[in-house]
This record gives C-alpha cells, structure tokens and sequence, in this order.
C-alpha cells in the first residue's frame, strides 16, 4: 500500500469524510471544569485542592477532570467573581468578605477582634453563622459548599516601623484587598488603607506604593511577603476565610453521584487544610524571623477598644443587622 501523503490524496482526489476519528483511546472527560484561586501554588489551599481534584478525577473514572488555576492565573478577585457567576469558571475560592461585594452579609466573619481563636471560628462557620451566611450566597446565585478553608487571623507586616499600638496605624499606608470592611476598619484606625489585588501585593510592597499589608503568616511566607517587608506585628485583627464557590448551572449538570463526590472531597480538603495552616501557624513565626522578619506581639484589648471609640461595631452591627449581628455574638460573646 502507498503511503498516503497530502499530495496523492490531492492528486488522487480523495475525498476522505471530515469526522473525527475514534483512536480507541479513553474517552475525553464527560466535564472538563475550572477551579481558580488567587493563592501561591504552595500554599496548603492549593495543596489540598489539587489533591482533592486528583482524586475526584480518578473515583470519577476520569469523567469529572477539574484543572486547578492558581495564583489568580485567571485574573484578580473580582473578575474571577464575575466569571464564576457567568459560569466562565466553575469553581473558585474567594474571602468571605471580597464576596460581600455580592453579599453583603458575607463580610460578617471579618469583623475586628470578633473570634478568640480559630476553633470559635469554625465553629460558627460549621454552624449557624456560617449556615446563615451561605443561604445568603444561595439566593444571589451561588453555591457555596459547607466547609470554609482556613486563610487564617490576620497580622500587619510593614516595612518602616513596627505596629505595637493602635496609634502606630495613623497614616499608615496599607493595602487592604478589594472589601468595604477592611477599608473601614482601617480607615476608624486612622490609616490610610488603599484597595490593591492580591496579585498586586509584592510589587506594591516593593516599590513602596503602601507601607504595609495584612495577611496571615501562612500568606507572609507562601508569597514571600517576607522579602519586601521588614516587620510583623502579630494583631491577629480578623479571622478570614475561602469559601469554595460553585456556578450553580455547571453544578446541576453533574449527575447526582459527581455532585456528590465533589462535594464530599472538597469539605474533606477544607478539613485537612485547616490542619496544615494550624500547624504553619506554630512553626511559622520561627522560620520567618530566621528569613529576617521582625516580631511584636500587641494588646487586642487596645485595638478593639480603639474601635468601639470609633464606632465601628455600631455601624457594622447597622449594616449586618440584629439577626445576623447576635449569632455572630452567640460565638463570641458581646462585641463593641
Ligand atoms: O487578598 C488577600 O489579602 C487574601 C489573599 O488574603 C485574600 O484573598 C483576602
């Protein structure tokens, strides 16, 4: 047989039918889904969804393939939002109060010196508060699945001088990410926050277009804050989050038993990350120093007290409402 080149088909004028060829190969995957996050790839977040997603594909029979973006390789906070709503992206983690640009009520688990630690957290984001908080994601048009990751308490790095007061932060220069409750609340501190994505962190931090930022140290080092910053002070100011988003239209067209197994892996690597950011926490401080950094712990009660005086708590507890207001407080006791 003649081997068949481009020329003596041509030549031959074959006419061969334009139909894809089975190769015999597995199948494609049923659904070929996106999941973005905004996170360095080394950060536990990262980790855990990408082990999470391996194993979905594989229990799946490969019918289920969802391919990781991190490192906001999608684009910035808000317009991976607007894709997930589109249904551009199906799946994405996003900060609980960067989502309150959607929901309001959302932010409510960023309001300063609320938890004591990250056990009260969860336990108001496994139970009421976060139940409530995710049937309000529902009914603007996302799935929010139950168990939230750890982003982790929140500490200022800056690189002129130390925060050890409330006073430290006047006309500070920090970024904050792009959420109405950060600004506000380091606007009542006296500083001067300025909105800045994530992505934009290092280099803002580098060219010195801020002074500061607030993030916790899980972040510091998984984005090499470290190198563009001189202090942290630890503030543990606000306990954050990720919640994992879904478009619901995508979701619906997996069959029940997809759903299911995606669901079930994603709050079983919520579960698991919460472990490693917990474990970061305790060694973290030591090898950040090592690598430079210079610690201070501060007085929460000084901080919260600056708020108050402020009127922070009133006017948050305005905006979320008395409802949403006393389960918050159910966890933490009275605020403000
Ligand atoms: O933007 C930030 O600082 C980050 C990564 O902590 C959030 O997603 C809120």
């Amino acid at each position: 047989m003649s081997k068949i080149t481009r020329r003596t088909m041509l030549a031959g004028g074959a006419a061969l039918p334009l139909v894809a060829i089975r190769t015999g190969k597995a199948d494609a995957a049923q659904f070929s889904y996106k999941f973005a996050t905004n996170l360095p790839a080394v950060h536990p977040l990262n980790v855990r969804i990408g082990e999470a997603l391996a194993k979905i594909k594989t229990e799946s029979d490969g019918r289920l393939d969802i391919t990781l973006f991190p490192n906001s390789e999608l684009g910035t906070d808000p317009v991976m939002l607007s894709q997930v709503r589109s249904g551009a992206l199906q799946f994405f983690t996003l900060s609980p109060l960067i989502l309150s640009t959607l929901v309001p009520l959302s932010a409510i688990n960023g309001v300063g010196f609320a938890f004591k630690d990250s056990t009260q957290a969860f336990s108001a984001m496994d139970g009421q508060l976060g139940a409530f908080v995710r049937t309000a994601i529902a009914a603007r048009g996302l799935i929010a699945f139950e168990k939230i990751f750890d982003n982790g308490f929140r500490q200022i790095t800056t690189g002129n001088h130390p925060i050890r007061t409330p006073d430290d932060l006047h006309a500070l220069r920090i970024r904050v990410p792009p959420a109405a409750l950060w600004t506000s609340m380091f606007s009542d501190f006296g500083a001067s926050p300025t909105t800045i994505s994530f992505n934009e962190v290092y280099t803002s931090l580098q060219t010195k277009i801020v002074d500061g930022q607030e993030n916790p140290l899980a972040i510091v080092s998984s984005a090499k804050l470290y190198e563009v910053q001189k202090y942290c002070s630890l503030t543990n100011h606000m306990w954050d989050g990720f919640w994992t988003l879904a478009n619901p239209a995508a979701f619906k067209r997996l069959p029940a038993d997809l759903q299911a197994l995606a669901e079930r892996e994603l709050n079983a690597a919520a579960l698991r990350q919460r472990g490693d950011v917990a474990s970061l926490n305790a060694t973290l401080q030591t090898s950040l120093s090592a690598q430079g950094l210079a610690f201070n712990d501060t007085d929460p009660a000084q901080f919260r007290a600056a708020l108050t005086h402020a009127g922070f708590y009133s006017s948050w507890k305005g905006k979320f409402g008395d409802q949403a207001w006393s389960l918050l407080e159910g966890y933490t006791g009275a605020l403000g």
